[in-house]
């Protein structure tokens, strides 16, 4: 399939302001993709796709998930924005017919991070908060961030999430501290 028919698909599926943001975040994914060496067209199709089941309702996205054989933790339970992330991977598999495990991945991943992500994965982690139409107090720095590098982008943008979630008293979910720690060990052995 091609950029025009996913276009079209997730025009079906969400309204106006989401889908711009879909654009926005494939239009970014596709900048980050050629300055880091990425499939360009691996990065626009998870980009394009990676809210495509953020306005599904949620129980029809938890039989999406359950129909995946995924078991939601109990900070994921706790915490329903988590679920299009993880219900979107399988939708994408399963209706799209996407077999490519980073898109896969990338997809489900794009909320929380993880340890050990690959470039794509990454880069639609950060394309997500630093897409055209992203306003928020430091969306400059990161974006300035991304450009020099990603890891130091994601450091940012964990640090933002946790002072976010923390100061909500909202579940962290275990895979954002992997993801965190991760890069941050992977440095320290650098030094
Ligand atoms: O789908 P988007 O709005 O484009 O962005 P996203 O997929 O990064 O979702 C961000 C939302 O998810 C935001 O409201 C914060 C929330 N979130 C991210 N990580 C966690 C989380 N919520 C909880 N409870 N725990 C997390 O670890
Ligand atoms: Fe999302
Ligand atoms: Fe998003």
């Amino acid at each position: 399939m091609e950029r025009t028919d996913y276009k079209k698909i997730i025009r079906e599926l969400m309204g106006d302001y989401r889908y711009n943001h879909s654009v926005n975040v494939a239009d970014e994914a596709v900048k980050l993709a050629e300055l880091y060496g990425c499939d360009v067209e691996k990065a626009y199709t998870a980009g394009i796709l990676h809210d495509i089941t953020k306005e599904v309702p949620k129980d029809e996205q938890l039989q999406i998930i359950e129909s995946g054989g995924i078991i939601l933790d109990d900070v994921q339970k706790g915490a329903p924005k988590l679920w299009h992330a993880v219900s979107g991977s399988v939708y994408v598999q399963t209706k799209l017919g996407i077999t490519d495990i980073d898109i896969i991945n990338a997809i489900r991943y794009h909320t929380t991070g993880r340890a050990n992500m690959s470039l794509l994965e990454k880069i639609i982690y950060i394309a997500d908060y630093t897409a055209k139409g992203r306003d928020y107090s430091g969306v400059e720095v990161m974006r300035q961030l991304s450009r020099k590098s990603l890891e130091d982008a994601m450091i940012f943008s964990y640090q933002f999430t946790f002072n976010k979630l923390s100061s909500l008293e909202n579940p962290i979910h275990p895979d954002e501290l992997f993801g965190y720690n991760d890069i941050v060990l992977q440095r320290n052995r650098k030094d």
